[in-house]
């Protein structure tokens, strides 16, 4: 990879990174839209440090690559790359508030202990059927088909229900062959096929009027505030880039719907 980036659409490669194949797919599924690249500054786009032992020190790089749409308001991949201690991929797209769609979310994880891989089309607002039935409809069967080719990743917290569908794949899997051989032949096609549905719903998508508009910026607010709050990451990458690198990344770019929207003004959201 290039020692710096300086724009978010700039292709991102990570040598040796587990998840690289999927952040290819997903550039590539985009593509078929109109991106702008979306403002971020240069030490979130690419950040390096070291972990592990003086006499063992791993390499640790975190990489952000991100766009926007019409119709996205932000499309961001959360990249770590840190051999033996740790290689992720998280990413989500935020649609824009002026279309009634859910977030994609993919958090793909690997640490020394295994596997833990979450997929989900997640709504932001859960308990609102028009919201909701037409995208689980056929979430589900897809969500089903894979599910059932893996183990279930164990309870999630009682306060986290509100933010995750009923399609909601979620898995934890050895490290080695057995894991190896289920993401390249379940979590693979699995998230093509998540990420695929996405975007099929965000072609059909059509503009809604404002006053639903302002419900589903409450709702986004609600998710991403979860998110930023309980973010998993958190100990992970102050351990790698501090915790004021770390804090900023966090609000200023993964779950950024808050500071953006003061940035911007209180109609800019809006718009169309
Ligand atoms: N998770 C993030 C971001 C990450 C990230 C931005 C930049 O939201 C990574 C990186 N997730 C990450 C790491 C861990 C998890 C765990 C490093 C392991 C934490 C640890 O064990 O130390 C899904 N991710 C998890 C867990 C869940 C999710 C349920 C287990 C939490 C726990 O054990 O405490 N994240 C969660 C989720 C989505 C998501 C449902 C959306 C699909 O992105």
């Amino acid at each position: 990879m290039s020692a710096s980036r300086h724009n978010s659409l700039e292709p991102l490669a990570i040598a040796n990174w587990r998840w690289q194949p999927f952040l290819d797919h997903a550039c590539n599924a985009l593509q078929a839209f109109a991106l702008e690249p979306y403002p971020i500054e240069d030490q979130f786009l690419l950040q390096t440090s070291s972990t592990g032992s003086k006499s063992k020190p791993i390499e640790v790089t975190t990489a952000t690559w991100a766009c926007r749409t019409p119709k996205l308001r932000q499309v961001r991949a959360a990249c770590v790359e840190a051999g033996s201690a740790a290689s992720v991929l998280n990413f989500v797209i935020n649609p824009s508030i002026n279309f009634d769609l859910p977030f994609f979310g993919a958090d793909l994880v690997t640490l020394p202990a295994g596997h833990l891989l979450a997929l989900d089309l997640q709504p932001a607002l859960k308990t609102d059927a028009l919201h909701t039935e037409a995208v689980w409809s056929r979430l589900i069967p897809i969500f089903k088909r894979w599910q059932e080719r893996l183990p279930h990743g164990g309870p999630i917290p009682e306060e986290a229900q509100p933010y995750f569908s009923p399609g909601f794949l979620w898995t934890r899997l050895p490290l080695g062959d057995e894991g190896d051989s289920l993401i390249n032949q379940v979590v693979t096609a699995a998230f093509n096929e998540y990420l695929d549905l996405y975007l099929e719903l965000v072609r059909e998508a059509q503009p809604v009027d404002q006053n639903r508009s302002q419900t589903l910026l409450e709702g986004q607010k609600r998710y991403t505030a979860y998110r930023a709050e309980k973010d998993p990451a958190r100990g992970m990458l102050t351990r790698f880039h501090g915790s004021e690198w770390t804090e900023a990344y966090i609000h200023d770019v993964l779950f950024d719907l808050e500071r953006s929207s003061q940035k911007q003004g209180p109609n800019s959201e809006v718009r169309g």
